[in-house]
């Protein structure tokens, strides 16, 4: 960013949007160095990953992954990315004490395939009490409502967690059931981007992702996940939802 930014200013709007947009927020050669480790990463360090921990859109074709996640615990360069950086100050001050890093993840939707992300809570997966977590989204590359940008719902952090249920994209697997009521459609705001632009989100906050309906773009971006030390997970719900996870997956 070409200024410091006023991190009250990004407290207010993120109190009462449930999210901020940071553009620009890493500059040209530090985005230079993020693709890099990722071009270096995926050769090196993916066929260590376990599995679980990748998906392939198609799983028969290695030139279509999808997702990553805990690049930081496979990767110094992921791990300094996440940990004392520039991203764990944001988040320390959106959720206004000590935060921990939960994953670092990375997102593609590759050309004619890369599925839409359902409207989803990120605490529905989390299990949390207090809800006191935020997910960061960083493009990697110019990202368009052709090849999927993500789409938030203004406020809707404030109005509680919605009913979820099973749905057939890999890596979000839970979707909100009843989205697209009229106060939805209102509320609902797109962030095409460029490269080294930054979202964040409340945990509680409503997003999406439209398919890559080009035929030649990809749709590359990392996440980072961070939970606020007061956040305790419900340990019995998780294990519960991790286990219905690992059935629908093997039946997949
Ligand atoms: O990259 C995407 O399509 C969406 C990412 C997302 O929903 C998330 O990080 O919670």
């Amino acid at each position: 960013m070409s200024s410091k930014p006023d991190f009250q200013v990004l407290k207010t709007s993120f109190d009462r949007d449930g999210f901020i947009s940071l553009p620009g927020f890493l500059s040209e050669t530090e985005m230079q160095e993020l693709n890099t480790n990722i071009d270096r990463f995926i050769p090196e360090k993916l066929p260590q990953m376990s599995t679980g921990h990748y998906f392939y859109e198609d799983k028969n074709d290695k030139t279509t992954l999808k997702q990553m996640q805990d690049l930081e615990k496979y990767d110094p360069y992921f791990k300094s990315l996440a940990i004392n950086s520039r991203f764990e100050s944001i988040a320390r001050v959106l959720l206004d004490e000590d935060v921990v890093c939960k994953t670092v993840e990375y997102f593609n939707k590759p050309p004619k395939i890369g599925k839409a992300t359902p409207p989803h809570q990120d605490g529905y997966y989390f299990m949390l009490k207090p809800q006191q977590a935020v997910t960061m989204w960083l493009a990697l590359e110019i990202v368009t409502e052709e090849t999927g940008c993500v789409k938030y719902i203004r406020g809707s952090h404030l109005k509680g967690m919605r009913p979820h249920g099973r749905t057939s994209t890999l890596g979000f697997s839970q979707g909100i059931v009843d989205f697209g009521t009229e106060e939805d459609v209102k509320a609902e705001i797109a962030f095409p981007a460029n490269p080294g632009d930054l979202l964040v989100h409340h945990s509680l906050t409503i997003h999406r992702a439209g398919a890559n309906t080009t035929a030649d773009r990809s749709r590359k971006a990392i996440g980072l996940i961070y939970w606020g030390e007061s956040a305790k997970e419900d340990k019995e719900a998780k294990e519960k939802y991790m286990q219905q996870l690992d059935k629908e997956r093997e039946k997949e």
